[in-house]
């Protein structure tokens, strides 16, 4: 009786969900008419991933009626995308809600977001923090565009690998207006290296390839966008000016280079972060395979490690990200979603402003800095469809 009771009730919620993602075959919707289709064993994982998430939700809380889909840039509406760029704008007409004394260069409702990026960067990359840091601040992000700015739709990701051979073939970058616009007006220049402060190892650098661009985005709605906070990391860093919190009030500029994206955020190598192992080879394949090559193919604002959230597309870069993260943990919700792998701070490294932060393992208790007094702990940032947060890739 009690079994037949469940099989109805599983029935009654499988035909309320018949008109989401959590139902059947997703990714077929609306137009999937540009780029490379998704290959079968990577929609294997992703398949498994929504059987396991319908599979997890009960009748209150995050229910398959009220779970958010995020969905592809590409397979949106054009009314959609407009309204997301128009909310993006309406944030940075708003002013910000931190305490600018600490960056007097935060101007607007997005710079509490950069800001707390540039404050946070070397304890929430290549760290423990990593994934849940990024999904918390995909949330609030999120929360301020449809809460603050009237958006409808929830956070779309950046479809990376469908346009892996030739990005500007995607509707995020096609320069239209209801795309974020293309690359950086070209303007010569060379490849070079630039240092991140904060690091007790001397001069630590990254190397910035120089691609096709270079100078402001000509086209779209950020044509004439204007930012303030950073850039961060320099080719010489100025100690007056260390994290870049003085104003600098200039245009938003990219960098297209396309070997960091040709045969590198490809669909094989989505499908072998899908398909790692454990919790340090996912870290390490997001890290290596994915997470630093896409920020390096935009270029410019976007390849600054510190100041990356002036370049809005940013949000939809890690909504990749946190779409592949939650595509592994949904493999085996039970084992993976807690799983955390890494250190307290960048590699492991001790931070020269930050004497107290330890370098040892992050654990899920350990607690996060959001910005705005908000400090909650690592596991809250983990799962998806709990602590108040509802939501499903497409
Ligand atoms: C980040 O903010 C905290 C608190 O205001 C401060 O102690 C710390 O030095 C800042 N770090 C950076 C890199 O700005
Ligand atoms: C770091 O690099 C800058 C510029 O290249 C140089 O002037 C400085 O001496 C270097 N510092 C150390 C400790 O190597
Ligand atoms: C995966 O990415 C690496 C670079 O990070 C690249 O060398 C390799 O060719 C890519 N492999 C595939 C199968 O896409
Ligand atoms: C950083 O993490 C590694 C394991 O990934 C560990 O071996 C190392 O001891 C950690 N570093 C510090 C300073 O705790
Ligand atoms: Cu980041």
């Amino acid at each position: 009786m009690h079994l037949l009771g469940n099989s109805v009730i599983i029935g009654v919620f499988a035909a309320l969900a018949s008109q989401s993602v959590l139902a059947g075959p997703v990714g077929r919707g609306s137009g999937h008419a540009g780029g490379i289709p998704m290959p079968l064993d990577f929609k294997r994982f992703e398949d498994a991933y929504h059987k396991n998430i319908r599979a997890s939700l009960g009748p209150r809380g995050c229910t398959r009626r009220s779970i958010a889909v995020r969905k592809s840039w590409d397979n949106l509406d054009d009314a959609t995308r407009a309204d997301y760029l128009r909310a993006v704008k309406c944030l940075a007409t708003k002013p910000p809600t931190m305490d600018t004394s600490l960056a007097p260069g935060a101007v607007n409702r997005l710079d509490d977001f950069t800001y707390i990026h540039i404050n946070q960067t070397n304890i929430i990359h290549q760290s423990g923090y990593l994934l849940p840091w990024h999904r918390l601040f995909l949330w609030q992000m999120e929360q301020a565009l449809r809460n603050e700015c009237g958006y409808k739709g929830h956070l779309p990701y950046w479809d990376v690998p469908r346009f892996s051979e030739d990005q500007t073939k995607s509707k995020v970058f096609d320069g239209s207006m209801t795309s974020f616009g293309g690359n950086g007006a070209p303007v010569p220049h060379k490849a070079h290296r630039v240092t991140l402060p904060g690091l007790v190892i001397r001069n630590f650098s990254l190397p910035m390839p120089a691609g096709t661009g270079g100078g402001c985005v000509t086209d779209g709605p950020f044509k004439e966008f204007t930012i303030s906070l950073g850039p961060v990391a320099k080719e010489v860093i100025d100690p007056a000016n260390k994290y870049g919190y003085q104003p600098n009030k200039r245009c938003l500029s990219r960098d297209f280079y396309d070997p960091a994206s040709k045969g590198v955020l490809t669909w094989a190598n989505a499908t072998t972060i899908v398909a790692s192992k454990n919790i340090k080879e996912l870290r390490n394949n997001i890290e290596d395979l994915w997470h630093l090559n896409s920020h390096t193919f935009v270029g410019r604002e976007a390849a600054d490690p510190f100041s990356t959230p002036n370049d809005p597309v940013f949000y939809l870069l890690h909504a990749q990200i946190d779409r592949l993260w939650a595509i592994w943990q949904g493999q085996d919700l039970q084992e993976r979603t807690y799983a955390i792998d890494g250190n307290r701070t960048f590699l492991g490294i001790a931070l020269d402003y930050a004497p107290n932060v330890p370098r040892s393992l992050a654990t899920i208790e350990d607690k996060m800095d959001m910005g705005l007094g908000w400090n909650p702990k690592t596991k809250e940032g983990m799962p998806a469809t709990e602590f108040g947060r509802c939501y499903v890739y497409e």
